[in-house]
């Protein structure tokens, strides 16, 4: 397939094409190449390098545009229920940080019992199957090109099917996955004996493929009560799962904890959650640490979400994470949405690089409070431990409710999850392996009788079949999909009228779903405002119209709402007019020529136009104007008679006049730029003098033709102004930069 360009739309159906044939390119899981960084004169200690396409941080603006990497992997968690459309979101999110793509995958696959084929549509994430996997993984081997650096691409080997997923992962070039016996015991309800022989399994397979392994902790945190209070068991649920997988053959810097700030503010973050995460760091330094942000408390503010972010990266660069997972602020009230996945990868980015090297600034105090804590947590977890050991292992403390019990230990609330060693979800589907059972596969875990047919089958049994799928991607069984009404070809149909033709509509996460949200203030209470705002989305002509968000801002004075609904409209892209985009130059490159060629130039706004206000935002420093760049510039006022401006100029020596015209009746603003041109030719100073024109009826290409070397339109700021006078004024005498 050919090379993406960055102008131009990754093409799904190219993805889609000759699928069948395709294989990933390589296996195994990708750390960044970090340490330090030297860039625009600035030294970052902990960071990785800028990539080779991306989009930076909005206020890198006035920073020639660096996009400085932080240190960490930084996660993307997408799951639409449409893969074809989280692929174009994958590519966003490349380009803003992401090297971590969780698929979530829709509710419920920890119950099938096996694996499924072809592409149906999920439900608050994706239907993991080879299709979508072999779809995605080829999307990211072309993006990762792009951006120039390994993407790694993860989803769950959780679940009745785990090692069916392992395999698959294995097979489809999966980077990544979450696998942890005690997700499936705990919140899935399968049963713990059948649970605990699928880990060794699908964890021999995964270290095999030199997967990440990121176990299931997190989900504690979620479910209990008063999440901080489960601390300690997250230590012992940590060190269960981590020493399994070590035990079966992951690498310790292949095993990555799932971590979680447990509290946020208004209890006090901070002191509870870094000497929690000090704890985690100082128990399990030999493995890394997956930082997820707290969704407990997450409501539907995307902005007390964003806080919450911040305040939970602080933790991570505190105690240094190596995978920085970036939930996203509208988590809490929809499946994400595009925009949402990008603004959390960019307040990762921006608060990580912001607080680049903080542990270098900062001692955490060694006594006190935060020793003391840290101290505290780490006992609690070890008397947890010893009392599981007393009481016959981990079936036993499973079935006595142990774990999720809203007591911190050890205190007991008696309110833990429990469960039966005879119950739940696929009991009594383990059987002991006969004594000539034999599988010829590699990576397969525990007895396997291979010996009888070869001694050297012992290390690869699969040489009695001349390799199995992991060393011959060709023996795979590609099914392309199963459900007629239900995949993506149909989908894709539906949509095909949107898809790199004139049309455009707006769109949250599916191509062309016409999704928008409206923010709305009503000076009533908060019941008549939900309402308010629901005919208010119906007036605007907008379908499906549900609130999803409401904020008191005084119990009688008034509510915030925001609410979504779909748009019934198509926008044709030919009928736009689009203002044309002035170039620029970097503000350095521009500073630099005005120091060595001082330019002066004379403004103000032309003939009977008394509106000021434009043409002193693109003039004073203050605003950002010419001045910025040392430009001076003498301004005479308003209404400023045309042949007043070429005056002035030849009289204090300026190279160029920016006439701003507000006033656009009877194309006054048009006749006036003549009227200017044909004065400066009398004058005998057109060919040095530059003459600019600007305001908001201004179109710069109709300004072209009434003479003027150019025109400026709505949203010009100073940079343009300067740069554009710089380029003219090399052409009209010649210097050099
Ligand atoms: C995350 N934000 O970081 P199913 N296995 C494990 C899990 O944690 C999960 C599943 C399987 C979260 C994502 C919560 N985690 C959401 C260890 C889900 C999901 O829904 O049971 O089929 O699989 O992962």
């Amino acid at each position: 397939m050919r090379k993406l360009n960055p102008n131009e739309k990754l093409n799904i159906h190219d993805i889609l094409k000759d699928l069948d044939q395709y294989h990933p390119r390589r296996r195994g899981w990708t750390w960044r190449d970090a340490g330090e960084l030297k860039l625009r004169g600035f030294t970052y200690k902990e960071a990785s390098p800028t990539l080779k396409n991306y989009v930076p941080l909005p206020s890198a603006n006035a920073l020639d545009g660096i996009d400085p990497q932080p240190d960490c992997v930084v996660t993307a968690e997408i799951a639409s229920g449409r893969f074809e459309d989280d692929i174009r979101r994958m590519r966003m999110a490349a380009y803003h940080g992401a090297d971590h793509i969780m698929v979530i995958r829709t509710a419920g696959q920890s119950h099938f019992d096996g694996l499924i084929e072809g592409t149906p549509q999920g439900v608050g994430g994706i239907p993991i199957t080879r299709k979508q996997l072999r779809a995605q993984r080829r999307a990211l081997d072309l993006i990762e090109e792009e951006v120039g650096r390994p993407i790694n691409y993860h989803s769950y080997v959780s679940g009745v099917a785990g090692p069916e997923i392992a395999v698959l992962f294995t097979e489809e070039g999966v980077n990544g996955a979450h696998q942890d016996p005690q997700y499936n015991i705990l919140y899935r309800n399968i049963n713990m004996v059948r649970s605990i022989v699928d880990a060794a399994e699908s964890k021999k397979v995964m270290a095999y493929a030199n997967m990440l392994q990121i176990d299931g902790a997190h989900n504690a945190n979620a479910t209990a009560r008063d999440a901080w209070k489960v601390m300690p068991e997250l230590l012992v649920q940590h060190a269960i799962n981590s020493v399994f997988s070590e035990k079966i053959g992951i690498r310790p810097e292949n095993i990555a904890l799932s971590t979680v700030p447990p509290a946020a503010s208004p209890s006090p973050d901070l002191k509870l959650n870094l000497p929690y995460a000090v704890a985690l760091r100082e128990f399990f330094d030999k493995y890394k640490m997956r930082a997820q942000m707290n969704t407990k408390y997450m409501d539907s503010s995307t902005r007390e979400a964003t806080v919450t972010h911040v305040l939970n990266l602080l933790i991570s660069r505190l105690t240094s994470a190596d995978i920085q997972s970036t939930i996203t602020p509208d988590e809490g009230r929809n499946v994400p949405w595009h925009i949402y996945n990008i603004e959390a990868l960019d307040t990762a980015k921006q608060a990580l690089i912001g607080m680049d090297d903080l542990r270098g600034l900062l001692n955490l105090n060694q006594d006190g409070y935060l020793y003391q804590k840290k101290r505290e947590i780490q006992e609690r977890a070890i008397l947890m431990m010893e009392e599981i050991i007393d009481m016959g292992g981990y079936f036993k403390a499973v079935e006595a409710g142990m774990f999720v019990d809203s007591g911190e230990y050890p205190e007991r609330n008696g309110d833990g999850i429990q469960r039966d060693i005879d119950g739940g979800v696929g009991n009594n589907s383990t059987i002991k392996r006969d004594k000539d059972y034999m599988a010829p596969v590699t990576a397969h875990y525990g007895y396997n009788n291979v010996a009888q047919y070869d001694e050297k089958a012992v290390e690869n049994p699969a040489m009695l079949i001349d390799g199995c799928t992991f060393e011959k991607p060709d023996k795979i069984q590609f099914i392309d999909e199963l459900d007629d009404s239900d995949n993506v070809y149909l989908r894709m149909e539906e949509t095909e009228k949107y898809r790199n033709t004139n049309l455009i509509k707006p769109e949250v996460e599916w191509l062309a779903d016409g999704v928008v949200t409206v923010d709305l203030f009503f000076p009533v209470e908060s019941k008549i405002a939900g309402e308010a705002a629901i005919v208010a989305g119906r007036n605007m002509n907008l379908k499906d119209v549900e609130v999803i968000h409401k904020e008191v801002l005084h119990p009688s004075e008034g509510t915030r709402v925001q609410i979504k609904g779909k748009v019934q409209f198509d926008i044709d892209m030919t009928t736009l007019d689009i203002p044309e985009e002035i170039e620029t130059m970097s503000e350095e490159d521009v500073y630099n020529y005005v120091k060595k060629h001082p330019l002066k130039v004379i403004a103000g706004t032309g003939g009977d136009d008394e509106h000021s206000v434009g043409i002193r935002e693109v003039l004073d420093i203050k605003h950002g104007g010419v001045e910025k760049y040392g430009i001076s510039y003498a301004y005479l006022g308003t209404s400023v008679p045309i042949e007043k401006f070429v005056d002035a100029a030849i009289e204090m020596d300026a190279q160029c006049i920016m006439m701003s015209t507000i006033i656009s009746h009877d194309d006054v603003h048009y006749k006036n730029m003549e009227k200017l041109h044909n004065y400066a030719v009398e004058k005998g100073v057109r060919d040095t003098l530059v003459l600019l024109a600007g305001g908001t009826q201004v179109t710069p290409e109709i300004a072209r033709k009434h003479k003027m070397d150019q025109g400026f339109s709505r949203g010009t700021k100073g940079i343009h102004i300067a740069s554009f006078l710089v380029k003219r004024h090399q052409e009209m005498t010649g210097n050099e930069g």
